[in-house]
């Protein structure tokens, strides 16, 4: 454990109070900066430059009404049902109700438990140890679990509303006129901050590869589109310092200290509405607090790369494998949106589907189709892409 969060020896209430101080000044700022409205798309179906512009500018946008009530019920059933379906601890076969877990025919285990108001990774050597600092972690109330679900997997063969999210025609231009057509995908997942449970996500910045290339700008790590399916509010939300994915050395450690507390001056939450999506570049500074509020929070991330940050390029995943992108493993990984934008094209026919012009010609082996759900989505993510 670190010593520098001066908060460890505040009291839970004088911490609370410090809390309470800090949400009200980045409420007001995160208010006055204003980038947020409806995903504005030209005759063309191109982005309105306005929003490129103020996304280039903090790093970050938030969409407002991307998802309509009716997916949005579609979207909380799928999760609601993951939930209830979840083994009891990490290693059980059973769920709470005594079935069969579901999520044991995936390679990769869907479900990650945290234990209730704890910060899991600050501080550790884990993930590259990008989270270098601890934050406060509270005590949950008499009668809490010990272990909560603090993040879904692989949500694109989890749950088909989600595959349908994935080819929402919106969100697809976004990308493009962000990170031009051959935009490539990262992963998916779902971010679970139960009320009075969930855990801290500490301060990082997500990109942890191209930091030092020569051509490094403020895109070099692509962005994540996190929807939100119920209210994002300071208490239970992502906090950003805006404007941090154009630094390219900064030290969150002496940030912490220099503040004296995990409270990094600045810092605004990501406020939005159940069926908003932001738009988070992955140099940012961000990171969320234990989720003491009284408030739900589901956030379905899905990322996306600039292709020539990932062609052929060498890294060290997250869990420490090495693996370099070639151009057959870009291409079957993309196939993911090919039929995300095939299984909403079903469900709602009367939108203009998006094209996605790499595998323009394709559509026909990437229909969404029993075949295909075994074939290609099932065990998808074990091609998911890192930078
Ligand atoms: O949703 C959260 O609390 C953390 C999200 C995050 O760190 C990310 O999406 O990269
Ligand atoms: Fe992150």
């Amino acid at each position: 454990m670190n010593k520098v969060i001066a908060d460890s020896v505040l009291t839970a209430s004088a911490h609370a109070e410090a809390m309470k101080e800090y949400f009200a000044k980045g409420i007001e700022q995160a208010r006055a900066l204003g980038n947020r409205g409806p995903i504005r798309l030209g005759r063309d179906g191109k982005l309105h430059p306005d929003i490129l512009d103020a996304y280039w500018e903090l790093g970050f946008y938030v969409f407002e009404g991307v998802v309509g009530p009716e997916e949005l019920a579609e979207l909380r059933a799928d999760v609601a049902t993951m939930l209830d379906h979840a083994p009891v601890s990490p290693d059980a076969t059973l769920d709470a109700k005594g079935r069969p877990a579901f999520g044991r025919e995936f390679t990769r285990p869907p479900y990650r438990f945290a234990k209730p108001l704890s910060d899991p990774l600050g501080g550790t050597s884990q993930n590259k140890g990008r989270h270098p600092v601890k934050m406060h972690e509270a005590t949950p109330d008499e009668g809490a679990p010990a272990l909560t679900v603090e993040l879904l997997h692989g949500n694109l063969h989890l749950m088909d509303a989600a595959l349908r999210l994935y080819g929402h025609p919106g969100l697809m231009a976004v990308a493009e006129a962000v990170l031009g057509p051959d935009f490539v995908p990262y992963n998916e997942v779902t971010f679970i901050k139960q009320p009075g449970l969930g855990p801290s996500v500490a301060w990082h910045r997500d990109g942890t590869t191209h930091w030092d290339s020569p051509d490094w700008d403020h895109g070099a790590h692509g962005f994540n589109f996190m929807t939100q399916l119920y209210p994002s509010t300071a208490g239970n939300c992502v906090w950003i310092l805006p404007g941090s994915h154009k630094i390219r050395r900064l030290d969150i450690k002496q940030m912490v200290l220099d503040a004296g507390s995990e409270r990094i001056p600045g810092t605004i939450p990501l406020l939005g509405e159940a069926g908003d999506t932001f738009m988070l570049n992955r140099q940012m500074v961000h990171g969320s607090f234990a989720n003491t509020s009284p408030d739900l929070r589901v956030t379905l991330n899905m990322g996306f790369f600039p292709r020539a940050r990932v062609q052929d390029v060498t890294v060290t995943h997250l869990d420490g494998r090495v693996v370099t992108f070639t151009s057959e493993q870009i291409h079957e990984r993309t196939r993911m949106i090919a039929i995300g934008i095939d299984a909403r094209r079903q469900r709602f026919p009367e939108e203009t589907p998006y094209r996605y012009q790499p595998l323009a010609g394709e559509e026909n082996e990437n229909r969404w189709n029993e075949e295909t759900r075994l074939n290609v989505v099932k065990d998808y993510n074990l091609r998911d892409m890192y930078i």
